[in-house]
């Protein structure tokens, strides 16, 4: 394929051409909007810019080179899926988005009209053809998560190959029991689907490199700490979706790049807002891509957002696979071990998630959270309540803001952001 001829390579992906127009013009509009009309960014985002100007061009184009290698391309909707499997098999994965409303018209055929907007957005885009990062994809990885994604995934099952991981909802023996062998069964899954056999040397090296790009957002995290904060959350989030898709090696040394430029600002205390702009913390659902509407509004209303208590954020990667296991069976229990401790609200009872919030909370020196719930998410929504409880106990302000990801509501949300800014200012 010549380089460069991304209609001819949408085309034979089966994607629609004329809507996926649409999506990368609105795309390209918000990208302008929220994060190129900001002042004082770090020049090592110039990197992020390249990659999401090509979002459905170079990576895609780099997906299929791989395809053509006989390499697998994998996609996943979810944190629990260990990457380190998928690329000890020598397959690429990718963490596939499900930020915007585009396809949920084409979704509502076959799912409630009162499923979360995420679930709406994945399988919006398949209906509609719009997303080359699924058709690239030789087949996906669902999980037992929460009941939408559970039975959202026998659907989606019609269109395109969904291999469902069963995670369990406790942390007791058994569940982990339950979970390790889990593992074993996407282990004979990936093995089979990529005719790799997955040893320890090649297991060693999937944790080596996805422990690697994890140090790196943790670098960022542990700099977004600092007073003034060095980087807005609207690019901090922006790093935090694109490490879903983006080559793991590349995006590591960037993002250490990136790192090493806050690092100075931080010596220098080069703030990228005003050093008595509110600090927030956002917590909750996650934002995937392109949905940047809630960070956008707080921020262009003054405050800056030092951290996200969220999958893309630090809930996704403060854990690294740790034990220093030598065999196969070692490391698939070190694997499957670091992903049990991750904290969605899909696990009760769930006392970790509401620590980590006010943990964070502290560490990051927040003058506020921000609680962001997706409309109709039971787990996060059940969970609402408790967070606020803790926080108040311990003194700081939060707000909740429940939405999906239309534009409709976006006034509203902003006059209840201003007076919660103007409340803790
Ligand atoms: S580990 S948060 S990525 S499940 S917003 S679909 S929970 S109704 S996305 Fe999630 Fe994995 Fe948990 Fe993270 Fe359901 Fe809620 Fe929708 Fe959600």
């Amino acid at each position: 394929m010549a380089t460069n001829d991304y209609p001819r390579m949408w085309r034979d992906l089966g994607i629609n051409l004329e809507a996926h127009d649409g999506l990368l013009q609105v795309l390209s509009q918000g990208y302008t909007d929220v994060f190129l009309s900001q002042d004082n960014r770090p020049k090592g985002m110039d990197y992020l810019d390249f990659v999401i100007s090509e979002i459905h061009g170079l990576r895609i184009q780099e997906l299929l080179e791989a395809k053509s290698q006989g390499r697998k391309i994998i996609g996943t909707f979810c944190l629990y899926v260990p990457e380190e499997i998928i690329l000890a098999a020598d397959a690429v994965c990718v963490g596939l988005c499900a930020g915007a409303d585009i396809g949920s018209q084409q979704a509502e055929q076959v799912l409630p009209r009162n499923t979360c907007a995420l679930i709406k957005s994945f399988v919006g885009f398949k209906l509609a053809n719009l997303c080359p990062y699924l058709e690239a994809c030789d087949f996906v990885i669902g999980e037992t998560t929460c009941d939408g994604k559970t039975k959202a995934y026998e659907i989606f099952n019609e269109y395109k190959e969904t291999f469902v991981l069963e995670v369990p909802h406790m942390k007791s023996a058994e569940d982990r029991a339950l979970w390790r062998s889990e593992i074993r069964r996407l282990v004979a899954k990936v093995e089979e689907a990529t005719g790799k056999e997955i040893d320890a040397e090649r297991l060693k090296k999937g944790i080596r490199v996805i422990n690697g790009k994890r140090e790196a957002l943790q670098r960022l995290n542990s700099l977004r700490r600092a007073h003034p904060a060095p980087i807005s959350g609207r690019d901090a989030l922006l790093i935090n979706q694109v490490q879903f898709y983006d080559n793991p090696l590349r995006f590591t040394e960037k993002i250490q790049a990136v790192c090493d430029e806050l690092e100075e600002r931080v010596e220098k205390r080069i703030g990228v807002a005003p050093p008595d702009a509110p600090r927030i913390l956002v917590s909750g659902c996650p934002m995937a891509a392109p949905n940047w509407k809630l960070p956008f509004l707080v921020e262009k209303n003054g405050a800056v957002i030092v951290g996200e208590e969220s999958c893309v954020g630090e809930r996704g990667t403060r854990n690294l696979v740790g034990g220093g296991g030598e065999t196969v069976a070692e490391l698939l229990d070190a694997i499957a071990d670091r992903y049990l401790q991750i904290d969605c609200a899909v696990f009760t009872p769930n006392q970790e998630r509401i620590d980590h919030v006010l943990e964070m909370a502290r560490s990051y020196k927040a003058d506020g959270v921000i609680q962001y719930l997706i409309q109709f998410c039971t787990p996060y929504g059940m969970e609402a309540h408790k967070v606020e409880r803790a926080l108040k106990d311990k003194g700081v302000p939060s707000l909740r803001i429940e939405t999906d990801y239309s534009t409709e509501d976006a006034a509203q949300i902003e006059t209840r952001v201003q007076a919660f800014l103007e409340m803790i200012s």
